[in-house]
């Protein structure tokens, strides 16, 4: 079959790169149609003028991803899923409803079987750490995690990114750096200690709550611990990320190695000798979560180390987006049912 793609957010960091996962990967579309705000209305993408949503304009679709951010999706989504269009959405707008499925491809897929219509993509710091507990929360159960995140700034969006190169450029030109609009200090040469936003007093950032909240759905476990600190860092793309976990039942670190190298979409790199590890510089551009510096943490018989790398606008956003796209499809599931 031969679908009709909506692409909500088509100009933006992630729809970019959703718009070209799906033709790299020979996703069945018969049309892939950008939409975006105003500013953007009429200019071609692919040969193809972006449209505005409009309750005309969304009318006739099978799938849409959306990316433009929680108030468009809040605002549309369902207009599209009562047009007839599944829809996949990459903000947080719906992440936290227990009736809206939060989908790891690789991870949790039965997920979508009974879906209403919209499928949530998790937030990108989660994803790449549920790619890498996956397997080992099957074979030993997690009872606590602790993780701190190396954020780049493509996770914020296309501004942040020349805010970056922006500050960078004048302070290697010994000028004074422009003010930071989009953070709250500059990012250039810096690491911000809280990534995200504090929220109506909370003393943890919204960015940080994501992650415990969406660990705990994914892996369908409200029972696991978890501690979470997300850095902000003068990365352009990748998120890094440092894991510590306890298991609940005893797993040898080898055992753990031989877990996370047959996981689907993980790839390994852990050679101490050769300083072998993943890095945010060489994770970008490809699909798969890194995992390298697999350890015992010496504080705990059952804990264990680890670092976590991926390109967080492909696993961490559109690759995913489109791998339950592909879901959908093998099994069926691109329809509303329609409604009770
Ligand atoms: P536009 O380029 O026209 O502003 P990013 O995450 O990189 O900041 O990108 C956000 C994406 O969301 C862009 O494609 C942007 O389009 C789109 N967008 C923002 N507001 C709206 C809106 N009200 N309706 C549709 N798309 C929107
Ligand atoms: C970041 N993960 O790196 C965020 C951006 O909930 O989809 C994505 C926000 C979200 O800042």
């Amino acid at each position: 079959s031969q679908y009709r793609v909506a692409v909500v957010g088509a100009t933006g960091a992630v729809g970019t790169v959703m718009r070209a996962k799906l033709k790299e990967r020979g996703f069945p579309a018969e049309t892939i149609v950008p939409f975006a705000s105003e500013r953007s209305e009429g200019r071609e993408l692919d040969g193809v003028p972006c449209r505005v949503l409009s309750d005309e304009s969304i009318q006739g679709f099978d799938i849409a991803l959306f990316s433009a951010g929680a108030t468009t999706s809040r605002a549309w989504a369902q207009k599209f899923v009562d047009a007839g269009a599944v829809v996949v959405d990459n903000s947080s707008a719906f992440r936290k409803d227990p009736e809206i499925p939060l989908v790891v491809s690789e991870v949790n897929p039965d997920a979508l079987e009974g879906h209403k219509g919209l499928i949530a993509n998790p937030n990108c710091s989660t994803m790449q750490l549920m790619v890498a507990l996956k397997p080992i929360y099957e074979a030993a159960g997690i009872d606590r995690l602790i993780v701190s995140t190396y954020q780049s700034v493509s996770g914020t969006g296309v501004k942040a990114v020349k805010e970056l190169e922006d500050q960078t450029r004048a302070a290697l030109a010994g000028e004074p750096l422009p003010d930071a609009t989009i953070y709250p200090h500059h990012i250039a040469f810096n690491v911000l200690g809280g990534a995200g936003n504090f929220v109506d007093g909370d003393d943890h950032t919204d960015e940080e709550r994501k992650m415990m909240h969406e660990t705990r759905k994914i892996l369908g476990d409200q029972s696991i611990k978890i501690a979470v600190t997300c850095a902000r860092v003068p990365v352009r793309n990748s998120h890094s990320e440092s894991v510590s976990l306890e298991t609940r039942e005893a797993l040898s670190v080898e055992d753990a190695r031989k877990l996370l190298e047959n996981q689907p979409g993980l790839i390994m790199v852990d050679d101490p000798r050769t300083h072998a590890y993943p890095t945010a510089l060489a994770s970008a551009g490809h699909d798969e979560v890194f995992v390298g510096r697999l350890r015992r943490d010496p504080t705990h018989e059952r804990g264990l180390q680890m670092w976590v790398v991926s390109d967080n606008l492909l696993k961490g956003a559109a690759t995913n987006a489109v791998q339950i796209a592909e879901v959908l499809h093998e099994r069926g599931l691109v329809k509303v049912p329609a409604a009770a």
